[in-house]
């Protein structure tokens, strides 16, 4: 009673089930020190004119998207085109099991749900609470797990900054209606290279950037079901020509190959009723035989911009 909500930080390296344990029981962790400082480094430096010429605020026309989006908050997605780092990122195991963990019960396999840079600027309030899965309400609450999220620090996340507020056991309340008390909400105060990681069914927000002039550097990632139509469309923020040439494991998340249910459950994403990796359009792009760099996707995009 009045004590204060509690997220557990634990380190990247913990035992798995361990980590699994803590999600389960509080909707989400902080994962100390998760990017190796390579990679931390690469997607600051890979980011870096993206941000910056990024234009604050939101996109959108409806008053709702706006203050969800907030007016001193930069925001861009399609990373995978963007980052050589980030393409480390998203075939990185540990996130592939963090998926398959809470959405293989209901698919056969998962795929992104978007990537987006969450770029907090001095005087923002905070956002409004919401879950995730709210993409997709037409579930009864409890809905299943329809979507596993990661916020990723890039810079240090403080409680001024706009560390994102989290309310750990709001994934099991009885009411998806019920409100957060005020003791009920922390933040995800956590180093530059470490992750929260939330499913789709716990309550959080960004938190107010109330510093002068320090901007909070976040980048999220989510996942959703295979079957289910992602928020982001993969398909225009990451065109045939670029993603052929990623890894396997990118090509499958950003929905460039076939979804297959188990067993004779029938198959999706299909081209000409086959899988469109082997489409010979794909292959061609793809020179299986050669292995994946940055270089060509950079080739590549000077294609599309020619
Ligand atoms: O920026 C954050 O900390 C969280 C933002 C968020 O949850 C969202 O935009 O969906
Ligand atoms: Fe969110």
């Amino acid at each position: 009673m009045g004590m204060k909500a509690k997220l557990s930080t634990i380190s990247a390296n913990s035992n798995p089930d361990g980590i699994l344990a803590v999600i389960d029981r509080d909707g989400g962790v902080i994962l100390e020190d998760f990017l190796a400082p390579s990679i931390l480094k690469g997607l600051n430096e890979e980011l870096a004119n993206f941000i910056a010429n990024c234009v604050p605020g939101s996109k959108a026309k409806e008053r709702h998207w706006i203050e969800f989006h907030g007016s001193r908050t930069r925001r861009f997605c399609g990373l995978a085109a963007k980052s050589k780092a980030f393409i480390d990122v998203l075939c990185d195991p540990r996130l592939k099991a963090y998926g398959d963990r809470y959405l293989s019960p209901n698919c056969g396999s998962h795929i992104l749900n978007t990537s987006q840079m969450m770029v907090i600027g001095p005087g923002e309030p905070a956002q409004m609470l919401h879950r995730d899965k709210d993409n997709w309400p037409h579930f009864p609450w409890p809905p299943p797990e329809v979507t596993v999220s990661t916020m990723f620090a890039l810079n240090d996340f403080t409680e001024e900054n706009g560390a994102t507020q989290v309310v750990p056991g709001s994934h099991l309340w009885e009411s998806e209606e019920r409100i957060a008390k005020p003791e009920e909400i922390t933040q995800a105060v956590m180093r530059a290279g470490s992750v929260l990681f939330y499913t789709g069914k716990m309550l959080h927000g960004a938190g107010a950037n109330r510093t002068k002039d320090q901007e909070r550097i976040g980048m999220h990632i989510s996942w959703c079901l295979g079957w289910l139509q992602p928020e982001e469309n993969s398909f225009l923020a990451v065109p045939p020509e670029i993603a052929y040439t990623l890894p396997a494991r990118a090509q499958q998340v950003l929905g460039y190959t076939a979804y297959y249910a188990r067993g004779f459950g029938g198959r999706l994403r299909l081209v000409d009723f086959e899988d469109p990796a082997r489409t010979p359009e794909a292959m061609k792009l793809a020179k299986t035989d050669s292995k994946w760099s940055w270089d060509r996707v950079e080739e590549a995009r000077q294609l599309l911009r020619n």
